[in-house]
């Protein structure tokens, strides 16, 4: 027994550095073999990155899209994150996003479940932070008087902190589906002053049922007017708790004389119409005049006659609310 040890032994010594000098030869060719993966995946992702830019035509210098936003955005202070892995997404929206320590707002990349493709969402990180935005006014370039299509799949512009969008009602659905979400809304006048709505249990059907409105309890300091207000008459003609959507091609009010999204030329939440309509006309300078109230109205503050300057609607978990609320982002 002795013996055979003590033969062993000295062959062992020997042999060692050989064996180690293998394990060392394996081991960078494991972490060779690693770095070619790395930047294979880097050069698809690339790729693929430079495909969706060519087909959406963004920096195309000939393009009317370039020259009046991408040109001017250059100069601008504007966060875009990061493009490595971009296009795999594990985010469900802006919550996860903040709680993952990316705390820029800025455009992010979002998927909330596997019955969707990747999208993209503004995601306000001030405020307490986390906010996805489902929908923004700021300066009136974007026309809200589209139909149900495009309500459906969302429309607008996507690239500077101020554009204007309305996310989509598919994609405001996949949002909430199986979360519970608050609803802020952030308005803005033409004085510079600033209110907020906090409404808990924020919901929407799907398509099939015309995306019908749920709210829960209300907070804030610009008034209840997505339920219509104090006032119970008014309370039954313009609550918008519980009713579909209606575009200027889908009339599901409740108006039978006419069409609520074809009198205020945009598509919402419309009972016999409404005190409370985000997605109206673009009037500057606030007060108006008119046939009918179709401007960016939040009655309870400014009355139906009086368009805000910049209003903001976003969603985010309710777990966030007790990390500080404000009066919200401006522009
Ligand atoms: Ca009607």
């Amino acid at each position: 027994m002795w013996l055979i040890l003590a033969l062993l032994l000295p062959h062992y010594g020997l042999s060692a550095p050989r064996l180690q000098d293998v394990d060392v030869c394996r081991t960078d060719n494991a972490k060779l073999l690693h770095r070619i993966q790395v930047l294979e995946n880097k050069l698809e992702l690339g790729r693929l990155q430079l495909k969706d830019l060519r087909e959406n035509n963004y920096h195309s210098v000939k393009s009317k899209y370039y020259k009046t936003n991408v040109a001017k955005s250059r100069t601008e202070n504007v966060h875009i994150p990061p493009t490595d892995g971009n296009l795999v997404v594990r985010d469900a929206d802006c919550s996860d996003i903040f709680e993952s320590g990316r705390k820029q707002s800025g455009y992010y990349r979002v998927q909330p479940g596997h019955q969707t493709e990747p999208f993209t969402v503004y995601c306000d990180m001030s405020d307490g932070g986390g906010w996805t935005v489902i929908q923004r006014r700021s300066n009136g370039k974007v026309s809200f008087n589209r139909n149900w299509q495009e309500y459906k799949k969302g429309f607008g512009l996507f690239r500077n902190r101020n554009d204007e969008h309305w996310l989509g009602n598919d994609h405001i659905f996949h949002l909430l589906s199986g979360r519970e979400m608050s609803l802020k809304i952030d308005l803005t006048d033409w004085h510079g002053n600033t209110r907020y709505a906090i409404y808990d249990s924020f919901r929407i059907t799907n398509e099939e049922d015309k995306y019908k409105l749920w709210l829960g309890y209300y907070s804030g300091n610009a008034g209840d007017a997505l339920d219509g207000g104090s006032n119970f008459a008014e309370q039954w003609s313009a609550s918008l708790k519980g009713m579909p959507f209606s575009t200027v091609d889908n009339d599901n009010d409740r108006y039978t004389k006419g069409n609520c999204a074809k009198e205020n030329k945009c598509g919402w939440w419309f009972n016999r119409c409404h005190t409370a309509n985000l997605n109206g006309l673009y009037y500057k300078n606030g007060n108006y005049t008119g046939q009918y109230d179709n401007g960016i109205v939040w009655s309870t503050w400014h009355g139906l006659w009086y368009s805000l300057k910049f209003t903001t609607m976003k969603i985010r978990r309710p777990s966030f609310l007790n990390a500080g609320s404000g009066d919200g982002m401006n522009v």
